[in-house]
């Protein structure tokens, strides 16, 4: 992995610029593909797959026993609402990485209901990553993907999968659900990756 990830392009301080093309609102959208999964903690299971089937997995309990972090963060959603200074509380993917041995470059997000998201490994260390079950201090609300959702704030909010199930690594890049219908493979918004081609 490199030390410098693509399109990371330093820690810009939350809550002072919007990036090109968006809109700020103050309330939270729900923007979801398909019908909402309800998902109740004790038939939650998270995973992290390696590109050689090594598979390493959570239950809810020993989830929550993972060390949380507060996280506070932009969230720029490709149909131009960005949400400044949103509050999360998570575990992040260096901890859930800590223990699992890869050398993939790509990862596939897999959610309950479906969808699917494609990201480069290098997005989810470093401190740039989250699953998430708190917002604003409550509970995850299913709507916006509780139990728990990835939170991948410095991506277009697309790539942030609501109600995440796995992690899939592969040494190759696979599209995700938005990613085949003409999304941006990657989705920087400080570029305006919005679809593929940008
Ligand atoms: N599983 C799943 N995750 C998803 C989506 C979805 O449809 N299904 N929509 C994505 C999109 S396009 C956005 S903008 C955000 C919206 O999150 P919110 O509904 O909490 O605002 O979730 C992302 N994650
Ligand atoms: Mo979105």
């Amino acid at each position: 992995m490199g030390i410098v990830s693509p399109g990371f392009t330093g820690r810009r301080r939350s809550g002072t610029e919007l990036p090109p093309g968006q809109y700020l609102t103050r309330d939270f959208p729900v923007l979801s593909a398909g019908p909402t999964p309800h998902i109740q903690p004790e038939h939650w299971e998270f995973s992290i797959a390696t590109e050689s089937g090594e598979v390493h997995k959570w239950d809810w309990p020993a989830f929550l026993k993972l060390p949380a972090e507060e996280i506070t963060r932009d969230i720029h959603c490709v149909t131009r609402w960005s949400k400044l200074e949103s509050e999360w509380k998570g575990v992040s993917l260096d901890t859930l990485f800590a223990d699992v041995e890869t050398s993939a470059d790509f990862v596939m997000a897999h959610s309950y209901g479906g969808y699917t998201t494609n990201l480069p490994l290098d997005d989810l260390l470093d401190g740039q990553a989250w699953i998430a079950y708190e917002f604003e201090g409550d509970p995850l609300g299913a709507e916006h993907g509780g139990p728990a959702r990835l939170l991948v704030p410095h991506l277009y909010f697309w790539k942030s999968a609501k109600w995440v199930r796995g992690l899939v690594l592969s040494d190759a890049e696979d599209l995700g659900f938005w990613e085949t219908a003409g999304y941006h493979e990657y989705g920087d918004p400080w570029k305006e990756q919005r679809y593929a081609g940008d």
